[in-house]
């Protein structure tokens, strides 16, 4: 660059940091930094690049920086962060070539499968080739330009690897586009070659000015609009889902007022749980797989379903048998034509907020039959007396997984919020847990990852300092990931931890013995010298000593009195309460149905008897 444009001269490293500094987002006027900071671990793929960018840029024209244990736990953090910003802003996140690099796949696959943003800048290989096989690449003997960051292409929502300095020049924006675009966002990927990284460019100073991404609200199409309060207004039981995306596009406000004035009841998935407090006469609470009776007793009978901001996984439409009515019609209301097309739906492509605005408006004057509303009022009466009779106390000194969640809950309020991503709680969460606002339920299950948990925790913290947190965690995935407690007590940040110990993965172990398994490999045993099988005594973890020796302030809650004890203790920094549960005690499907395939021939009667209950429930599965 020379000539009539001012330059700089600086390193690519130095570039990405003083860029990422200055972009913004803005929604309604209101803008925000988009890239908080940096989370980063080094290695030499990125020590004297980028390490040396964020050491000698000061922080207020550059990027605060993070140091975690994990680079999967990093795109974690930066996943929840934007969830529980709308969206709105995250964090970028280096790691060095190699095994750093593959370490933050699978947070990056989590972050592009639940449509959250996060920027990945992975460190690769020289690109001058010279120093190869440089420590820890990747050689293929025909493909000569094959690198383990390659595994990003499918994960990625945006991939690019920059050869020369010049190429950021279009890269970064673009990146900035595709995190920025709320159909389209994802991870978004830059890998990083190690040599490029520290290679100076006279960049135009244009570059590094204020960016302001405007984050689009994509009006829907006016005749799309008509077809769809068409199709309700021929409705008599009408149901809204709700998914996530209702409340990234900040649309809770309309949604309600449309569910009041023409009288549909609302559901929710797991990301569209808290749409709705959970006492509002309207929310029926959680459909599906893993849904109560309320919604999916309505669900069963709708001849309308408005889908709005979901992805309509498996589990929301209980592996596509949740809809029984056979005349039933979908209206797909998304930004993504992706979804707004699932279940053969009417398609209403636009924002969430804009299109039930003008769906509100098309339906004035008309309302449910009066039947149905009372209907509505009884299923909800009904299920809220089932998870009340879940959630209470019976057994208090050998709690019940479902007794934990109640006591949690009640400690934590309305307005705390609570975190959990896999395992058997995310299915209880969704039935029992009762935010009364949005942002105080925050379940990851569209990647369903064990380890999001704690990292959840501090990205949630980071967006919202004054909100109470409560992560919870089974023994399964705190042994898988727990090593972010020490990033929490170093960046001062306190919430709580309770961790549900049931010696091993109990979910997968209730499934298998569902599915006609004899119980195989899933508690924590030690292996039975005469079986040769893990079916010994349990592995005895000390949770407690194991907790306080990272920082945490820890509790061992045996007993009700114990847990409200410890949960009532004021957090001063991460609080960990290990809770022993009795296994047994589950909490059973409400009418939900989940397609995991049976073994079609087998020698056991057990097996047998249930293929034949899973050709059952796929009698069920309805084809779009
Ligand atoms: C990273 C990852 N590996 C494997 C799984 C499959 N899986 C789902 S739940 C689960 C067990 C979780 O155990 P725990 O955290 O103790 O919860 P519990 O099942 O006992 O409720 C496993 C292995 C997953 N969801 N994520
Ligand atoms: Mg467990």
């Amino acid at each position: 660059m020379t000539g009539a444009h001012a330059a700089r001269r600086m390193t690519v490293a130095q570039a990405i940091v003083r860029f990422l500094a200055q972009q913004y987002t803005e929604r309604e006027g209101a803008e925000q930094r988009f890239v908080r900071g940096m989370w980063r671990i080094f290695g030499h793929g990125n020590v004297a690049g980028l390490g040396e960018a964020l050491e000698e840029i000061p922080d207020t024209e550059g990027l605060r920086y993070y140091r975690p244990q994990n680079e999967q736990a990093m795109v974690h953090v930066a996943a929840a962060f934007a969830k529980h910003n709308n969206r709105l802003s995250t964090f970028a996140c280096t790691a060095s070539i190699g095994p750093g690099s593959t370490n933050l796949l699978t947070g990056g696959a989590g972050a592009t499968i639940n449509r959250l943003p996060v920027l990945l800048l992975p460190s690769d290989y020289f690109a001058n080739r010279i120093p190869d096989p440089v420590l820890q690449q990747l050689e293929h003997s025909r493909e000569r330009d094959a690198s383990v960051n390659d595994a990003f292409r499918p994960i990625s929502a945006y991939f690019d690897r920059i050869s020369r300095p010049e190429q950021l020049l279009g890269s970064l924006p673009e990146a900035l586009r595709v995190l920025t675009d709320p159909a389209e966002t994802g991870a978004a990927t830059i890998c990083l070659p190690e040599d490029v990284q520290a290679e100076a460019f006279d960049f135009p100073t244009s570059f590094f000015e204020k960016r302001v991404w405007h984050v689009r609200r994509q009006p829907p199409e006016p005749e799309m609009v008509r077809r769809a309060a068409e199709l309700l207004r021929s409705a008599r039981r009408p149901l809204i889902v709700a998914g996530g995306g209702a409340i990234y596009s900040d649309a809770v406000a309309v949604l309600r007022t449309l569910a009041e004035r023409c009288g549909v009841p609302v559901c929710e998935t797991q990301a569209g749980k808290g749409v709705l407090p959970w006492n509002h006469p309207l929310n029926v609470g959680a459909i599906g797989a893993a849904g109560g009776l309320a919604a999916n007793r309505l669900a069963r009978e709708a001849d309308v379903v408005v889908a709005v901001g979901t992805r309509l996984g498996d589990f929301a439409t209980a592996s596509r048998s949740a809809f029984a009515n056979p005349g039933v019609r979908v209206i797909g209301i998304n930004l993504a034509p992706l979804d707004a097309h699932k279940l053969r739906g009417l398609p209403v492509i636009g924002d969430a907020r804009r299109t039930l605005d003008a769906l509100t408006e098309a339906l004035a004057g008309w309302q449910t039959p009066g039947d149905y509303r009372q209907e509505i009022a009884r299923h909800k009466d009904e299920w809220d007396r089932a998870v009340d009779g879940l959630t209470e106390v019976r057994h208090p000194d050998r709690l019940a997984q479902s007794e934990v969640i109640g006591l949690v809950n009640e400690a934590a309020g309305g307005h705390g919020t609570v975190v959990c991503a896999a395992g058997s709680m995310p299915g209880d969460l969704l039935k029992l847990w009762r935010p009364e606002d949005p942002k105080a339920y925050h379940v990851e299950y569209g990647f369903s990852c064990m380890g999001y948990e704690i990292p959840a925790g501090i990205g949630i913290k980071l967006a919202e300092p004054e909100r109470d947190v409560f992560v919870m965690i089974g023994d399964g995935s705190y042994l898988m990931m727990n090593s972010e407690i020490v990033t929490a007590v170093q960046e001062g940040l306190p919430f709580t931890i309770v961790l549900v110990d049931n010696h091993g993965f109990q979910s997968i172990h209730g499934l298998q013995r569902s599915v006609g398994s004899p119980s195989f490999g899933n508690e924590l045993r030690h292996r039975d010298a005469a079986t040769g099988r893990l079916s010994g005594d349990y592995v005895p973890v000390d949770f407690v000593k194991h907790a306080e020796a990272m920082g945490a302030n820890v509790t061992l809650a045996p007993t009700a009195d114990a847990l409200r004890a410890a949960l009532a203790q004021p957090a001063e920094r991460v609080k960990v309460i290990v809770v022993p549960t009795e296994i047994e005690r589950r909490v059973p499907g409400f009418e939900g149905w989940w397609d995991v395939p049976v073994a079609e021939v087998s020698a056991r009667d057990s097996v047998q008897q249930a293929r034949a209950a899973y050709e059952e429930g796929r009698r069920a599965v309805r084809i779009y």
